[in-house]
């Protein structure tokens, strides 16, 4: 059965994946303002809009009990700041909420069928947390949270799968049968055909340079373009350093903080807080607060149905 310690790891490997790929997203540009802001005054290391999304979604279902959308659509548009790094979609959205439009208006108001960006996927491990005991009733509930600012099916099937690799990471099963069990979660040929490329690998033990990785499974900021990396990345790491494989997240590029969060989720699911870096989390900005959060998380989680 899956311990305090899983989910602190869990809370805190997103975190820090969060705040160590940070510097390394994007291009030039976006490494460049990093390096102005992604200190805090006290010189911890910032973590980015995927953390904040996150502690929402834990907090609402803890202040709830359960998924309350209008609620949990508040909150996000109330912790939204430019300086956590936000996707530009997201942000229009969350501004439309702030104003007062409705969430259900507002998710399909800048892409027609809603985005397709992994901003959904990267916050979906709070909610495997939450309904660790009551599996049958995840999905649901990664489903209503997800479709808040990522109404394309895409980003919900993304959601999903995160959700899912993180629940049975928390089982602690075997790397291969998560990636495969997670993978039926996944209808849309760009998802389908990177779970298989990714499986074939964990199968036969192969761990490609992460420029490979990068190019045959993804490294962007679509849900489609970067869950199954992140996947890959943690499952393939499974029985390694945190360092190692966050090493390997920075040199895969693209949305290297996505990446890390939802590979540091899933594997400090499975490794617990005690398999992270000290060192790192102590620079970690707000580590108490996620550490207090997480336990809140294991108590409050809801009964097994
Ligand atoms: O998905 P999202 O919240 O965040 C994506 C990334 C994460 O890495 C964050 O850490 C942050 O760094 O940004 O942001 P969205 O803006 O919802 O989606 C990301 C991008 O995907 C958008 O800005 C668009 O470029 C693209 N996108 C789409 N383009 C066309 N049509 C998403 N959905 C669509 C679409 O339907
Ligand atoms: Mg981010
Ligand atoms: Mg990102």
């Amino acid at each position: 059965m899956e311990s305090e310690d899983q989910f602190e790891g869990c809370v805190l490997g997103l975190a820090l994946g969060d705040a160590l790929g940070a510097p390394f997203e994007g291009g030039a540009v976006e490494r460049l303002l990093w390096r102005l802001i992604g200190t805090t005054r006290a010189g911890e290391m910032r973590w980015t809009d995927d953390t904040q999304m996150s502690v929402d979604v834990a907090e609402s279902l803890l202040a709830r009990g359960a998924v309350d959308a209008d609620d949990l659509a508040r909150r996000f548009a109330r912790s939204y700041r430019w300086s956590r790094g936000y996707g530009p979609g997201a942000a229009r959205v969350l501004k439309k909420i702030a104003a007062g439009q409705d969430w259900q208006l507002a998710n399909r108001s800048v892409y027609p069928e809603g985005s397709y960006g992994n901003g959904g996927a990267m916050r979906a491990p709070m909610l495997a947390l939450f309904y660790a005991r009551r599996p049958d009733a995840l999905l649901e509930a990664v489903e209503q949270v997800t479709l808040i600012t990522h109404a394309h099916p895409r980003g919900v099937e993304g959601a999903l799968l995160v959700a899912t690799a993180t629940l049975l990471s928390l089982r602690q099963a075997d790397p291969l049968e998560i990636l495969l069990a997670a993978g039926a979660c996944s209808r849309h040929v760009e998802f389908t055909r990177s779970i298989d490329i990714a499986a074939t690998w964990l199968a036969a033990g192969v761990l490609p340079k992460p420029r490979q990785v990068a190019a045959e499974l993804g490294n962007g900021i679509a849900a489609a373009r970067s869950c199954v990396t992140a996947l890959f990345v943690a499952l393939s790491f499974a029985d390694r350093p945190f360092d190692e494989m966050l090493d390997f997240v920075t040199r895969c590029g693209g949305d290297t903080d996505t990446l890390g969060a939802m590979a540091g989720a899933v594997w400090g699911a499975r490794r617990g807080k005690a398999g992270l870096p000290l060192e790192k989390l102590r620079r970690l900005e707000q580590a108490s607060r996620l550490s207090t959060l997480s336990r809140a998380l294991y108590s409050g989680r809801c009964a097994a149905a």
